[in-house]
């Protein structure tokens, strides 16, 4: 195909891959629901390079499919299997661009890992508080197509809130580039806002500019026993109340939740000697010397009104670096828990904060009056108001076979509880190939249209990403 030979004098024959053994991992998703075929992958090394590719197939009307660490769970990187689609990996734009302490930002090219930029502000003194379970592998262009949220977004909000400037390379391969990082540019449309999000359904990010803000002098983590879901936000409340914005994180697991990553990682001690029905992680950053040697007076202090009603029925404080990496580890692998017993039907939902304890319950009763043996594995960013209502079959059937066979209807009623409430469907893992539909479903009229729109205004020939999102 001559299109294959003129990518291959622009990039390199070693660069654009065709033989199936090749492009197999490119072509499935991270949890594997997707089984896709490209006709090539192309790994582009500059950032000319890639808009010189996605010229060239604009010009032979070939699709292209952006892939980055191919983290995402909604296949929202995954060719399709008609073997016709283009898989565009951005793995070799790995550079750190600049980053400029006094304005405090930092520029990198869209395949650095998440890792590595976090890395190269702790090298200048700063932080880069985008934060992920995946963030050894993820890299910045999908987070920023995907607006990924994770561990911080309490206090720093989502990728979207931390990018100031982006470079997208637009489906004919024009080059839009606003990498100037400004903190006020009232110029018109705002238009990286566009491409965050957009799920690659709009041009390709290239490079971006994002927010660093102050190191932390230290963190204190608590991992504390509460009464119920309710109590958790009440205690965020409390603490938000007392420590104002420096409040970064409040991540919730449920008692099963617990039960199935204490089960996987054996080496980490459980926090408490007897098991409760609900826990809560909260993090919080501290500047200057406040604190000092008092440090955990200072938080008794802080924790005794919510014991005293009855809120926190135990905690404990990390005392150190490790003790606080072995709390993390408990929250963070859920999924690896949830992997290790054949996996779950995932439910990434969002409600106002207030609402999040009475979308838990109702759920819950829910579900378990129409499925009495699921497990039920909810855990998450409760902080956020986005909650994980992960589902395991029950134990005695398999799993796979019980998924094909109430999956969809399980779902449909954690979404639809989520939407009366007033919440997302997709709070934060995105739309991808899975929840198409049920963005058509519940997106609906303007909104969908707007959307169809400006698809079909920067995107007329629907080259880019087709079959996501929309
Ligand atoms: C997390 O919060 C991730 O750990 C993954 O968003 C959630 O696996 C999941 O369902
Ligand atoms: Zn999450």
């Amino acid at each position: 195909m001559r299109v294959l030979q003129d990518l291959a004098a622009l990039v390199g024959a070693a660069h654009v891959l065709g033989a199936e053994s090749q492009t197999d991992s490119y072509c499935v998703d991270e949890r594997a629901l997707y089984h896709g075929r490209a006709l090539a992958v192309v790994r582009p090394g500059t950032r000319q390079e890639l808009v010189r590719v996605m010229s060239l197939c604009h010009a032979a009307k070939l699709a292209m499919v952006p892939h980055g660490g191919n983290t995402g769970y909604c296949g929202g990187a995954t060719p399709d299997s008609s073997g016709s689609q283009l898989v565009i990996s951005l793995e070799r734009l790995d550079r750190i661009i600049a980053i400029d302490t006094v304005a405090a930002t930092l520029t990198v090219e869209a395949g650095v890992t998440l890792a590595d930029a976090q890395a190269a502000a702790t090298a200048a003194g700063l932080l880069l508080p985008l934060s992920m379970g995946s963030q050894g592998s993820c890299q910045i262009g999908g987070n920023l197509s995907t607006n990924a949220g994770g561990l911080a977004v309490l206090r720093y909000g989502t990728a979207r809130d931390l990018t100031l400037g982006l470079e997208v390379v637009l489906p004919d391969g024009r080059l839009l580039s606003q990498l100037q990082g400004l903190r006020k540019d009232n110029t018109g449309y705002d238009l990286k806002q566009l491409f965050i999000g957009a799920e690659g359904t709009l041009g390709i990010i290239s490079a971006a500019t994002l927010k660093l803000f102050p190191r932390p002098r230290a963190m204190q983590t608590v991992f504390a026993a509460v009464r119920d879901v309710g109590a958790a936000t009440t205690l965020l409340s409390h603490v938000r109340a007392q420590l104002g914005d420096n409040v970064t994180s409040c991540e919730y697991l449920s008692a099963n939740a617990m039960a199935q990553v204490a089960a996987l990682l054996t080496d980490v001690q459980r926090p408490f000697t007897v098991e409760y029905a609900h826990y809560v992680l909260l993090e919080w950053a501290e500047f200057g010397d406040r604190h000092g040697p008092s440090a955990a007076h200072d938080i008794e202090q802080l924790f005794s009104p919510p014991i005293a009603d009855g809120l926190v029925l135990d905690a404990v404080i990390a005392h150190s670096e490790k003790q606080r990496l072995a709390l993390w580890r408990l929250r963070e692998n859920v999924p690896a828990a949830e992997k290790a017993l054949g996996g779950s039907i995932k439910h990434d939902i969002s409600v106002p904060l207030g609402e999040v304890a009475e979308y838990v319950g109702r759920t819950s009763t829910q579900l378990l009056a129409r499925w009495p043996t699921l497990r039920l594995s909810v855990y998450g960013h409760i902080g956020d108001g986005n909650v994980h209502f992960n589902v395991l079959a029950p134990i005695e059937l398999d799993a796979a076979a019980f998924k094909r066979t109430h999956g969809a209807d399980i779902s449909a009623l954690v979404h639809e509880i989520a939407q009366t409430m007033g919440g997302s469907f997709s709070a934060e893992h995105g739309v991808g190939l899975l929840k198409r539909d049920l963005l058509a479903q519940y997106a609906g009229g303007p909104r969908l249209e707007a959307m169809r729109a400006i698809k079909d205004a920067l995107d007329p020939g629907g080259l880019m990403n087709p079959g996501k999102l929309l």
